[in-house]
């Protein structure tokens, strides 16, 4: 039995992961559940997993869930309210792994309280490793925790070097779908609108990710994501765009070789994988049928189009901070889009001057990351009102 805590267990990552829990009940005893506000969701992992413990952050959903709770007399479960004594929670608490699916930038913390707990760690907040990569892995290694990629690309990444020499690496081939306007013209980009904008073609996805596919910075994210976990130097890295999503990355060898990891496109197979590595356990789905695949088609990004890429690189290049401000003022931007206050195309422009602007730290701790939200924060406020005037 591997005791095991999730992190955003009622957001899509969370609930497909407590699904192959369900459908593996004898590998896994859920000890702890972590949600910010969703208890309906919630309750009802209660009633299917009776975890130990459950944490939630929201006061009004605490109270629901506490009264849910009273009036069960068959639930042990014990409640846990408010983001610090959930994190002061998580920083003791003693598990075999813990899936940290939390959305965004709020991911980090708990992240590190995982690491400094000394407790492995499936990692499908990107956020962590874009914000503090260095922090993050640096601490890993000083408690010997292991970080297991649940994003697809990296899972397959992962995946395509088990049993392989670090040294014999040539360069890491990330695919990308390339989102809903990978072929729209570049003159039609400043019409995007934000309903066109969340239409995905092959993943389902919340609405922040979803617009970071279609201006590709989740692409870009995953780069900086692939330098972290696989410690392997930038203009070693590659991005490819394949519709089909078929090919989740390869691994290009020195002698050429290279190495794909293949299969349907659903998160349930990475998520497994972390789940239960070193294994692949069975997970109830059909197998992809080759001769119902017409084609898969290859084709370079277009860094015009898709500036996001190309500012990720930049930031991951120049280091330090770079990529933390990348991370903090994509989040701000892309709400301000979803908001409808800024047009698709402005995205890329407030990163790249909040990066230009911001004061860069070579070795930030967490203290400067976290003042860097609030400077972010004011910066592109002040600039967007500049702008409205
Ligand atoms: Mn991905």
């Amino acid at each position: 039995m591997k005791s095991i805590g999730i992190l955003g267990s009622t957001g899509s990552i969370g609930t497909q992961a407590l699904e192959i829990v369900q459908n593996n009940n004898n590998n896994f005893l859920v000890d702890y559940l972590y949600s910010n506000s969703n208890y309906k969701i919630l309750y009802q992992q209660i009633l299917d997993f009776s975890p130990n413990y459950i944490c939630i952050n929201d006061y009004e959903s605490y109270k629901k869930i506490l009264e849910l709770v009273n009036s069960n007399s068959k639930i042990n479960t014990k409640i846990i309210f408010g983001v610090d004594d959930s994190l002061d929670f998580i920083a003791d608490r003693s598990v075999d792994l813990v899936l940290n699916a939390i959305v965004g930038i709020d991911g980090l913390k708990p992240t590190m309280n995982v690491i400094n707990n000394g407790m492995n760690l499936a990692l499908a907040n990107k956020e962590s490793l874009v914000l503090a990569g260095d922090i993050v892995t640096r601490s890993a290694k000083k408690h010997q925790v292991d970080i297991f990629p649940v994003d697809s690309e990296h899972s397959a990444i992962w995946q395509c070097l088990r049993g392989e020499n670090e040294e014999d690496i040539n360069k890491i081939i990330l695919t990308a779908s390339g989102g809903p306007f990978r072929k729209l013209k570049y003159e039609e980009f400043h019409n995007i609108t934000v309903e066109d904008a969340l239409n995905h073609p092959n993943w389902e996805m919340g609405n922040k990710i979803t617009i970071d596919s279609a201006t590709m910075m989740n692409k870009g994210f995953e780069v900086i994501e692939t330098y972290w976990l696989f410690d392997i130097r930038s203009d070693k890295i590659d991005i490819i765009v394949h519709p089909q999503s078929i090919i989740h990355s390869m691994v290009e060898f020195k002698d050429k070789s290279i190495k794909a990891q293949i299969g349907t496109p659903d998160m349930k197979v990475p998520i497994n994988y972390a789940l239960n590595y070193p294994n692949h356990t069975v997970l109830d789905m059909p197998s992809l049928d080759f001769s119902n695949i017409n084609k898969l088609t290859f084709e370079k990004p277009d860094l015009i189009k898709f500036k996001c890429i190309d500012l990720a690189y930049q930031a991951l290049k120049s280091g330090g901070t770079s990529t933390a401000v990348l991370n903090i003022s994509n989040d701000i931007a892309v709400n301000l889009f979803l908001s409808k206050k800024i047009k698709f195309i402005d995205i890329p422009l407030i990163i790249e001057k909040a990066i230009e602007k911001h004061q860069h730290k070579t070795n930030p701790t967490l203290d400067d990351i976290y003042n860097l939200m609030d400077w972010t924060n004011k910066y592109i406020t002040r600039e967007v009102a500049n702008a409205h005037n």
